[in-house]
C-alpha cells in the first residue's frame, strides 16, 4: 500500500503570502501567525515573499501572480472579511473563496484559504490570535504540509 501524505518541514520551502489591507486590523495578526509558523517550521525569512492587497476581492489575482512565479511553491492568501449590514459580505466572501480555489487548481499549486469569514468582530477576533487559535499560524501548516505532499507524486 501507497500511503501520500505531506510532512511539516519548512527547510528550502519557498511561499507566497497575499494579505488584504481591509481590517487591518485582523489580517495583520494572521500575517504575523503565518509567519512565525513558517519561521519555526524551517522557512528561510529570505524564502518568503508578501504581497498586500486593499481587500479580500483584490485576493485571487495577487495570488494567481505569485502563484505563476517559478520559485513559489504555495501561496498563503489571508484576510478579514466581517459581515456588515448589507450582502456586501456575501459578494466579498464568495468570490474570495471561489477565486482562491480557481487559482489553486489552474496553477497546480497549493494555494491556501486563510481568509476568515465571521459574522462579528467577536469572532475575528477569536480566530486572530486568541480563543479559537490564529487562522493565519494554520493555514502556513496547511500550505507546508501542502507543499511536502505535492513533492511525493
Ligand atoms: N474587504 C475585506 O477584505 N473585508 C471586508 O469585510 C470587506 N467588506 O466588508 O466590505 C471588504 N470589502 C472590500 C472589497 O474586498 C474590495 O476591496 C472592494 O470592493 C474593491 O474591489
Amino acid at each position: 500500500m501507497k500511503i501520500y501524505e505531506g510532512n511539516l518541514t519548512g527547510k528550502g520551502i519557498n511561499v507566497g503570502i497575499v494579505v488584504s489591507r481591509f481590517n487591518e486590523f485582523f489580517s495583520s495578526k494572521l500575517l504575523s501567525g503565518a509567519l512565525d509558523s513558517l519561521k519555526r517550521h524551517g522557512v528561510d525569512e529570505k524564502n518568503i515573499q508578501v504581497c498586500w492587497v486593499p481587500g479580500g476581492f483584490e485576493i485571487p489575482l495577487a495570488a494567481q501572480k505569485m502563484a505563476a512565479k517559478e520559485e513559489i511553491q504555495g501561496v498563503i492568501c489571508l484576510g478579514a472579511i466581517i459581515r456588515g449590514s448589507t450582502p456586501h459580505f456575501d459578494f466579498v466572501s464568495n468570490e474570495v473563496a471561489k477565486g482562491i480555489a480557481r487559482v489553486g487548481l489552474d496553477s497546480g499549486k497549493p494555494v491556501v484559504f486563510g481568509v476568515i469569514t465571521t459574522d462579528s468582530i467577536e469572532q475575528a477576533v477569536e480566530r486572530s490570535g486568541s480563543k479559537a487559535g490564529n487562522k493565519g499560524w494554520e493555514a502556513a501548516m496547511t500550505a507546508l504540509e501542502m507543499i511536502n505532499l505535492q513533492k511525493e507524486f
